[in-house]
């Protein structure tokens, strides 16, 4: 039995189109993917916003709430809560070169208008955090946006969330690179000074994923471990990377095994989840997956996670610290490696 609870969106369970090709497997209607997530044991589900009212742009604000109080009613039917809500700011005709960093002053202000429908949907959905994954905020000429200029930006966005509702929590999710080419935010260290320098620091904190970080070349764990000595990780994206590419979201532990184990050991020794954070998943299932396959990256992924929330349970601290006394490091090593390789 998990000590955690999880959490995932609906766009993991997708058709399969990529940049280089169409849909390999049919679209899944939002009500089939709850009552599947419950099934396979998803506590909560993370949105955008316009997952939750997919012609948000045409609504008034009272429209947007009026849609986001439907999607609680289907919500409360699966006994599901929603996590959190992102904006997304990246697939709009305003926000082509990004959103709160545009070089367009009417796009920064449409930016601006979907965060605050995003936490006018979270609060009728129940949730207080609002996930910003930087998609498009940053240059693809470098000398198009002064990178003092973009981060101050940022720090103004947030910084307008916060007062536009008092006890709303802005969780950054960063990424160095894809769909930008030079993000402006693009680490946990990032994310950590960005929320110092804002109007109220602690409701400012990050969502780490892992196949960004090891797009970045950092160790997911060590990310994880970062924010979490700011008491600053509000939630993570599991999923795995096979090296330094595109993004590929791959289930959870299947490139990077002891990766994955230490990023499971890292949040359990630290008592992530205390504080009622989810392990929210972010892995799409691989093009070649056949329609009746569509969800087993995801029960793929929470098998591995409790898997190795066994191992980290056995962890042997005294044979860790016997190691350490004699800097033994092969032998912890070895050790480390057997744990993971025995039944
Ligand atoms: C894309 C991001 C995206 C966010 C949610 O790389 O991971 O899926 O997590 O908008
Ligand atoms: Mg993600």
């Amino acid at each position: 039995m998990s000590k955690f609870k999880f959490s995932v969106g609906p766009w993991n369970v997708h058709g399969g189109a990529d940049g280089y090709g169409p849909a390999t497997r049919q679209t899944i209607c939002i009500e089939e993917k709850f009552k599947k997530f419950k099934e396979i044991g998803f506590d909560a589900i993370q949105f955008h916003d316009d997952e939750v009212v997919p012609n948000i742009n045409e609504l008034s604000v009272e429209e947007i709430k009026a849609e986001a109080r439907k999607m609680k009613v289907l919500l409360d039917k699966y006994g599901l809560k929603a996590e959190f809500v992102a904006p997304r700011l990246w697939m709009d005709k305003r926000t082509i070169d990004g959103g709160f960093m545009s070089t367009s002053e009417s796009d920064r202000e449409f930016a601006m208008w979907r965060a605050y429908r995003s936490i006018d949907i979270a609060r009728e959905l129940g949730a207080d955090l609002i996930v910003l994954w930087l998609a498009r905020e940053g240059t693809l000429c470098a000398e198009s946006k002064s990178p003092v200029w973009a981060t101050k930006q940022l720090i103004d966005a947030i910084n307008k969330m916060l007062e536009y509702d008092k006890t709303i929590r802005i969780c950054i999710e960063p990424k160095p690179n894809e769909p930008i080419d030079r993000s402006i935010c693009g680490t946990m260290g990032h994310v950590m000074a960005v929320a110092s320098a804002t109007i109220d620091p602690k409701r400012v904190g990050g969502n780490l994923e892992s196949a960004h970080a090891i797009l970045a070349g950092l160790d997911p764990a060590h990310e994880i471990g970062f924010a979490m000595a700011f008491d600053k990780l509000f939630t993570v994206h599991l999923n795995d990377q096979n090296g330094i590419k595109y993004d590929q979201d791959k289930s959870f532990g299947v490139e990077n095994l002891r990766q994955a184990f230490n990023q499971v050991k890292v949040l359990l020794e630290n008592g992530y989840g205390d504080n009622g954070e989810y392990v929210g998943l972010d892995v799409k299932a691989m093009r070649t997956t056949l329609d009746k396959d569509s969800y087993k990256h995801l029960e793929n992924s929470l098998k591995i996670f409790k898997m190795l929330e066994e191992k980290a349970e056995k962890f042997d601290y005294a044979f860790r610290d016997k190691c350490i006394k004699e800097r033994d490091f092969e032998g912890l090593e070895m050790y480390v490696l057997e744990l993971l390789m025995k039944g």
